[in-house]
């Protein structure tokens, strides 16, 4: 009889692919000092009201849930029925779990505030962004930062818990309904992409230790309303056409960072006329994906200043973003300087 030795994996990382994202949860708890578990506990909330969320999203066409729900968000937006849901499921999540104090949604006009004495964390959420593709079968997420309240516990939620620049975030990520489904989450060591397989049910480790490319050739940018950005922002358009860059937008910022994030690229979303602070939300959209631009290499920034430094000073705040790769971002911002400078100059 012949007896072969078990041998375990060889590949040198810490955590290998194939590791489930409860399991690495666990193991990544010991990175934290005086950790409690219950940041874990809610990261292992977040992931099982992705894959509810992810069920429903497939079944959209199917059981003819998709569409417009009748009513519009706070931002007078039209909501479709699984935005509705997907902030019912992951709202239910981080209620039941006990780690979490109040909420910030996307979907709620105010902060909601659960009650819950000990919980020690607050979160921003949008819980279905890139709805208008919803209907279309294209790609959509989920976009979360997690941040510590500051009031003490056992007291009621204060502005202070709610309106925390970005480089408090303790952990923040994204859920990408794509292709496949992918959770992508950092606690500030580092970027870890987890790929859902459906007939198991769980998420699988399948993207260790993400690094953005320095540079890339893809720019992202919805060029249809670019005759409102300033002139920096078309002149650096202007020089991504030149290099024969990528153009690649899909409208739903999750995939479209995402893509980025791995392939290197650049996505835009400058002020505009009709949104003059941009459109993309600071606290639920631009924080979360900030963090893990940096935590991954990557940067991100509103054309001058670091997304994480802007300190919040309303709920559904918006933001002008650049994120991607830092070549990038650095070079926008080099063309945007140059055409501020001058119109200073001129208005002296
Ligand atoms: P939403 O939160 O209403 O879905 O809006 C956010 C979305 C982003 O996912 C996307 O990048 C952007 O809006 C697209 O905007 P536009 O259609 O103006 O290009
Ligand atoms: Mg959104």
């Amino acid at each position: 009889m012949k007896i072969l030795p078990y041998l375990p994996d060889q590949s040198g990382l810490a955590y290998a692919v194939g590791t489930t994202l409860d399991r690495f949860i666990k193991l990544k708890q010991s990175d934290f000092p005086f950790a409690s578990g219950e940041l874990s506990q809610l990261l292992r909330d977040i992931g099982l009201a992705a894959k509810i969320v992810n069920r429903e999203t497939n079944r959209a066409g199917l059981a003819n849930i998709g569409g417009a729900f009748g009513q519009t968000n706070v931002q007078g937006e039209e909501q479709q029925k699984l935005d509705v849901i997907a902030n019912i499921r992951f709202m239910r999540a981080l209620s039941k779990g006990g780690e979490v104090c109040a909420i910030v949604s996307e979907e709620e006009d105010s902060v909601i505030d659960l009650q819950n004495k000990s919980g020690k964390y607050v979160v921003a959420i949008d819980p279905l962004d890139g709805s208008s593709n919803i209907d279309v079968n294209i790609s959509i997420g989920t976009i979360f930062s997690i941040y510590r309240r500051r009031s003490p516990l056992g007291s009621p939620i204060e502005q202070e818990d709610v309106m925390q620049p970005g480089t408090e975030q303790v952990a923040a990520g994204y859920v990408l309904y794509g292709s496949s489904t992918m959770l992508v989450y950092t606690t500030g060591c580092g970027v870890n992409g987890f790929t859902y397989e459906n007939s198991l049910g769980e998420f699988f480790l399948s993207h260790p230790d993400i690094k953005a490319p320095k540079s890339g050739q893809i720019y992202s940018v919805n060029e249809g309303i670019s005759e409102e950005f300033e002139s920096g922002v078309l002149d650096y358009i202007s020089s991504c056409k030149k290099r024969k860059f990528a153009a690649r937008y899909i409208g739903s910022l999750v995939a479209d960072f995402h893509r980025n994030l791995l392939k290197g690229g650049i996505y835009l979303y400058p002020a505009t006329i009709k949104n003059p602070s941009g459109k993309l939300r600071l606290l639920y959209e631009a924080n979360a994906l900030a963090f893990i631009a940096e935590q991954s290499g990557a940067m991100a920034t509103d054309g001058e200043n670091r997304i994480l430094e802007i300190l919040p000073t309303s709920l559904h705040q918006r933001t002008p973003l650049y994120i991607g790769s830092t070549e990038l971002v650095q070079e926008v911002h080099q063309y945007i300087s140059k055409t501020r400078d001058k119109i200073t100059e001129f208005c002296h």
